[in-house]
């Protein structure tokens, strides 16, 4: 899979290097390319912001770097209107605290794509028609974290790729802990427990010292769903 981000601080994705993820890269599984949005400036002060239209708060980022980034990026526009949504077509995604939560299921969808495109905004957003242009190059989602407010979008990225890079194939050593593992089947994971079977007083749930794995499996089926309720659930309604 190929990802691109386009950032105005790149140094947050330096962290890509080390990790799972960075076995992914050098494995060849994972190609990230990193790209400074400045590099598609043309001033002297390479400027990529500007105060909004009607006034407000804050500062927007201006339409025309980004267009030139899309365009090498992404690019160039398809002269046919249908190839923004073709199989070799990008999945543009704009990380925006208004946008649609991502998700596990969001994560699996994204990771079946060939070619995955982050821009990430910065102050109060990004001038509205870079959207509506990147929609003319691949298939645009606005995708949030949750309900709450990042300074820009390069976190979200960085959470985005992990989420999406441990699911490709050769990532993760041992593809059953991804289907175990918490939001997989919609239920948070069951409690995991080592050696010793005491610790400071507090014992191993006995079942699990038992060999009955048929007590094992249903043991923990019942404590998946019995933390979902307390925690979360609001997951348990969307299964109904
Ligand atoms: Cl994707 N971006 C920003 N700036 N804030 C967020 C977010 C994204 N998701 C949650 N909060």
């Amino acid at each position: 899979m190929r990802i691109d981000v386009v950032s105005i601080f790149p140094a947050f994705f330096d962290v890509l290097d080390v990790s799972l993820l960075g076995k992914a890269r050098s494995a060849g599984i994972l190609d990230v390319r990193v790209h400074d949005l400045r590099d598609w400036t043309h001033d002297r002060h390479r400027t990529v912001d500007d105060t909004p239209y009607g006034g407000g708060a804050g500062m927007v980022m201006k339409p025309e770097p980004w267009g030139l980034a899309l365009d090498e990026i992404a690019g160039p526009p398809a002269p046919d209107a249908a190839a923004p949504d073709g199989p070799d077509a990008p999945i543009i995604i704009f990380p925006s605290p208004a946008g649609e939560v991502f998700t596990q299921a969001t994560a699996r969808e994204l990771s079946g794509a060939s070619h995955l495109v982050f821009g990430c905004g910065r102050y109060e957003g990004i001038d509205e028609r870079v959207f509506e242009y990147a929609k003319t190059l691949g298939s645009v989602r606005l995708v949030s974290l949750g309900d709450y407010v990042l300074n820009g979008g390069e976190v979200a990225v960085m959470a985005m790729i992990e989420a999406v890079g441990r699911l490709l194939p050769g990532v993760v050593g041992n593809p059953e802990s991804l289907v175990e593992e918490s939001h997989e089947e919609g239920l948070l994971e069951y409690p995991s427990y080592t050696k010793p079977s005491t610790w400071r007083g507090r014992d191993v749930p006995e079942v699990l010292l038992s060999g009955n794995h048929g007590a094992i499996a249903a043991w923990r089926h019942e404590q998946q769903v019995e933390r979902t309720r307390v925690r979360r659930p609001d997951l348990l309604r969307e299964t109904d």
